[in-house]
């Protein structure tokens, strides 16, 4: 074990030296692979290291927006609106913000959350059409109503009237090529159940469905069998957390959702402590993967309060995951989590999951000890310079 430690810090030492000096920090990309469920933690020597940020996946952009921002005394709110908001223009991975996955009627609709870690506000907004901005629309929900979450056509009037730019046609040369192919697929794969037919793009209508049995057991069978539309070239959606220079906290989603989904959807990205939750208290959470899921156990609030009552991040990360697990064997989906002290970790299941960080002094590789729980592989986390 001592001597696979050694192996994995030559490697880092290496791989950083092959890269060169910089004064400008890096990023580190935690790796996690999707066997059953993992968790790998990273520490750091020095406790309250700020700024930190942490995103979901390896969007670079994102993570260097929010960084810049932050390091230059942006707010931490200010800060992850910031990256998110690049995410949303660069439209990342292919598939953030508007441009990306379409729905069934071949329209992109955007979900998006802040929460603010000193005041526990949250701004929201779901199904919003029309406006591009879906991080800022949800800081203007929180900046200047008493509301939580606003939906749909009417998100888009209030965030088009608080000056956002709008309405634009939130889909892309890219969206409709996907929706087309879809279509010409007979709309497979959808997210309808218990329908007539079952295998073209409908009108749909309910068929006779009776469930064999009430047991506990079965239901979880059920449940558990049914396959996830979210994959890993379908990620939709970004997940960040950042903490200012003074340790405060906020944590910000975006996501146009899951591709193909039924119009009116919501998922997990606008609900606080499902897809991120932040207390300064305490610390931080991000979450990404099948959000129907995912919302029915509000993992990012099960992470935060479960290091309230003094568990490591790594370890709260992956409670957070066993519990949906356990109930959706079949479920696909990862968090991180980070604590006030700046430590993270991340937990998957089903999928491979990266997350990326940015914090002072992470280009000194001796200044970090990777480790992995027990009975869980640690594969190799990547560095990569900025
Ligand atoms: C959703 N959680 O709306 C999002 C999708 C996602 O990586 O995270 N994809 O279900």
């Amino acid at each position: 074990m001592e001597a696979i430690t050694r192996l994995v810090l030559f490697t880092l030492i290496s791989l950083l030296k092959c890269k060169g000096d910089s004064n400008t920090g890096t990023e580190l990309f935690i790796i996690l692979t999707p066997s059953l469920r993992q968790a790998a933690g990273h520490e750091v020597e020095n406790s309250a290291q700020y700024p930190v940020v942490v995103s979901t996946w390896p969007f670079l952009q994102a993570v260097r927006a929010a960084w810049g921002a932050v390091n230059s005394g942006f707010s931490a709110l200010d800060a992850v609106v910031e990256g998110c908001s690049a995410c949303e223009e660069l439209r990342c991975d292919g598939t953030v913000g508007p441009g990306g996955s379409p729905d069934e009627n071949g329209e992109t609709t955007l979900d998006a959350m802040v929460m603010n870690g000193a005041t526990m506000e949250v701004g929201a907004v779901a199904a919003m059409r029309y406006v591009r901005d879906g991080i800022r629309a949800a800081r203007l929900v929180m900046q200047h109503t008493e509301h939580t979450m606003l939906v749909g056509e009417q998100a888009s009037t209030f965030a088009i009237s608080m000056g956002l730019p709008g309405p634009a046609n939130l889909s892309s040369a890219e969206s409709m090529e996907k929706w087309n192919k879809w279509k010409l697929n007979n709309c497979q794969p959808n997210f309808r159940k218990n329908i007539q037919p079952t295998d073209s793009c409908g009108p749909y209508h309910p068929s006779h469905f009776v469930e064999k049995t009430c047991s506990m057991d079965n239901l979880v069978e059920h449940v558990g069998a049914k396959s996830s539309h979210v994959g890993i070239h379908n990620h939709d959606t970004i997940s960040m957390a950042v903490f200012d220079k003074t340790g405060h906290i906020a944590v910000g989603t975006s996501t146009n959702g899951a591709i193909f989904k039924i119009p009116g959807r919501v998922g997990d990205g606008p609900i606080a402590g499902s897809s991120a939750y932040a207390d300064d208290e305490v610390g931080a959470c991000g979450a990404t993967g099948d959000g129907d899921i995912m919302m029915r156990f509000l993992p990012c609030y099960q992470a935060v309060e479960s290091m309230r009552l003094g568990m490591e991040p790594k370890q709260a990360a992956r409670d957070a995951i066993q519990r949906i697990a356990r109930k959706y064997p079949g479920f696909v989906g990862a968090v991180f989590a980070v604590n006030k002290n700046g430590v993270h970790a991340g937990a998957c299941h089903g999928w491979t999951f990266q997350y990326s960080v940015r914090q002072p002094g992470m280009e000194d590789v001796k200044d970090q000890a990777i480790k992995a729980p027990d009975n869980s592989i640690l594969l190799m986390p990547e560095i990569k310079e900025i």
